[in-house]
């Protein structure tokens, strides 16, 4: 349930909106090398198809049934995919959509050949099945029309309509059973775990319930005997209403959204790096803690929006990843992206629905409107970081309000300056010796002293960044 069944690796990259053919390539060809944990997919299931909103990525967020049919490709695909990520030892994470089904008032056949119709009462989804009476019933929703609109109210959270999804009723063994099911096939296909999209929206109870029926990790797969799903869930708690990350502990980690507001105002304002982490302010503690500065809601604006950084600024963009990598606290994804011009805007496509492939450049950089931050220098080069330092804790720290620097146990060592420069003797921690900066390639390096002392010097303006580790770099 916590452990993410990567062997110790610490990364995991969201490659949002990406076919399962070319997950399947990017696995061998860049994430296993690159020593990533893992990849969140974009949820597999049969969705509705939405022409008249020109194919949104929020198509995927209603889903039809869980046939393992969507716009990233078949379900031959998708198993193909996770076998050969599973065999170079990347794993794959599904985004499961079980709250709810589709909007109200939609009606037609999915990809897959399923068809759906919420429209008025009906709530027919053939392929699953589910059927009116597996839904929440709506005197279970204390709210007017039917939606969810009061944050203070856990069951006006939990029982009503998110933005008129059609809501599963999760106390029912039949739905919990259907839910199940479907893990359980993605058990069975190799799949290491997930990310339960609307967590927040689901009672806690419920997905214990679900768990509870869910079978070990197949051996076929790679994985030890008695491994367990890893679970981390959607829960947006920004302390603005009544629920909280911590009624989620128990049922695996929690994405903590507040970080990605802390880190935003770090990286504008490093003295505040020192408090990034705050309990005080509700923040998951670290065995529980999923985090990231972005997603792919946040970026667009949805999901809550808030004020975060993205990669269409690349210089603060690079510093938040380098500095989010190089702390201790919590299990870190990075966001894979596409270019976009308006928040609704589906990936890059072939014309209409059908997603064009990711292209790869000479130099390694995506083409084809794939923004692919997960290969830029600076990324590949964290992960590498925080994979050798794992486990060991931030000291050290040091801070000045525009430069900042902390060591990792005796593994490792970071300084970031905002400015694009810095000079400063600092310890570091680390045995006497000469450590190179991996950031810029080993071009600049440091001489360690017998006493853990060293001059750092930082001089590059787009990447102000030093990470030296024990046993990494040229
Ligand atoms: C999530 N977290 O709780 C996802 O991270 C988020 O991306 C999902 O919303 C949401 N839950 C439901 O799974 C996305 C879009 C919404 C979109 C929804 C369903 O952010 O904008 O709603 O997926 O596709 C859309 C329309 C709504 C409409 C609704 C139902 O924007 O206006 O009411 O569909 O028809
Ligand atoms: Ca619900």
């Amino acid at each position: 349930l916590y452990d993410p069944n990567c062997n110790g690796k610490q990364v995991m990259v969201h490659l949002f909106e990406w076919k399962w053919t070319d997950i399947a390539a990017e696995c061998e060809r860049y994430l296993a090398g690159a020593g990533f944990c893992g990849v969140q997919v974009s949820p597999p299931t049969e969705h509705v198809i939405l022409p008249e909103n020109n194919y949104p990525w929020w198509q995927r967020y209603q889903p039809v049934s869980y046939k393992l049919f969507s716009r990233s490709g078949s379900e031959a695909d998708f198993v193909d995919m996770v076998h050969r990520c599973n065999s170079v030892g990347v794993r794959i994470y599904v985004d499961a959509v079980v709250n709810h089904m589709t909007g109200t008032g939609r009606s037609g056949t999915a990809d897959g050949g399923s068809t759906y119709n919420s429209v008025g009462d009906a709530r027919d989804f053939p392929g699953v099945p589910y059927s009116a009476e597996h839904f929440t019933p709506r005197d279970q929703c204390p709210s007017g029309d039917g939606n969810v609109n009061d944050y203070s109210n856990p069951a006006n959270v939990r029982n009503c309509y998110l933005v008129s999804l059609t809501d599963l009723y999760g106390k029912l063994d039949y739905v919990r059973d259907a839910v199940a099911g479907y893990f359980n096939h993605l058990i069975q296909v190799g799949v290491a775990g997930i990310r339960i999209d609307a967590a927040k929206h689901m009672w806690p109870e419920d997905i214990a319930a679900v768990l509870s029926r869910l079978n070990d990790l197949p051996t076929d797969q790679g994985f030890p005997a008695g491994s367990k799903f890893y679970v981390f869930q959607e829960v947006i708690d920004q302390n603005d209403g009544a629920i909280k990350v911590d009624e989620y502990y128990d049922t695996g980690y929690v994405t903590e959204f507040r970080y990605c507001s802390k880190i935003a105002w770090g990286i504008k304002d490093y003295g505040q790096l020192s408090n990034l982490i705050d309990y005080g302010w509700g923040m998951a503690r670290s065995d529980r803690a999923f985090i990231f500065t972005d997603n792919h809601d946040n970026q667009r604006g949805h999901g809550g929006g808030g004020n975060v950084i993205t990669h269409e600024n690349p210089r603060d963009y690079k510093q938040a990843v380098a500095y989010t990598l190089a702390q201790d606290y919590g299990f870190t994804r990075i966001m894979s992206s596409y270019f976009f011009e308006n928040s609704d805007q589906g990936p890059p496509s072939n014309g209409g629905y059908s997603t064009a492939d990711v292209t790869i450049n000479a130099d390694g950089s995506c083409g084809g409107g794939w923004v692919c931050e997960h290969r830029w220098n600076v990324m590949k080069k964290m992960v590498e970081f925080r994979n050798l330092v794992a486990g060991t804790t931030m000291s050290n720290y040091w801070n000045n309000g525009n430069a900042v620097a902390f060591s990792r146990g005796n593994q490792g060592f970071f300084a970031m300056a905002k400015q694009g420069s810095m000079s400063e003797t600092l310890q570091t921690g680390l045995p006497a010796g000469s450590y190179c900066n991996i950031i810029d390639d080993c071009a600049s390096s440091i001489q360690v002293g017998a006493d853990g002392m060293a001059q750092v010097n930082i001089n590059n303006y787009e990447e102000p960044i030093m990470a030296v580790c024990v046993g990494c770099g040229g």
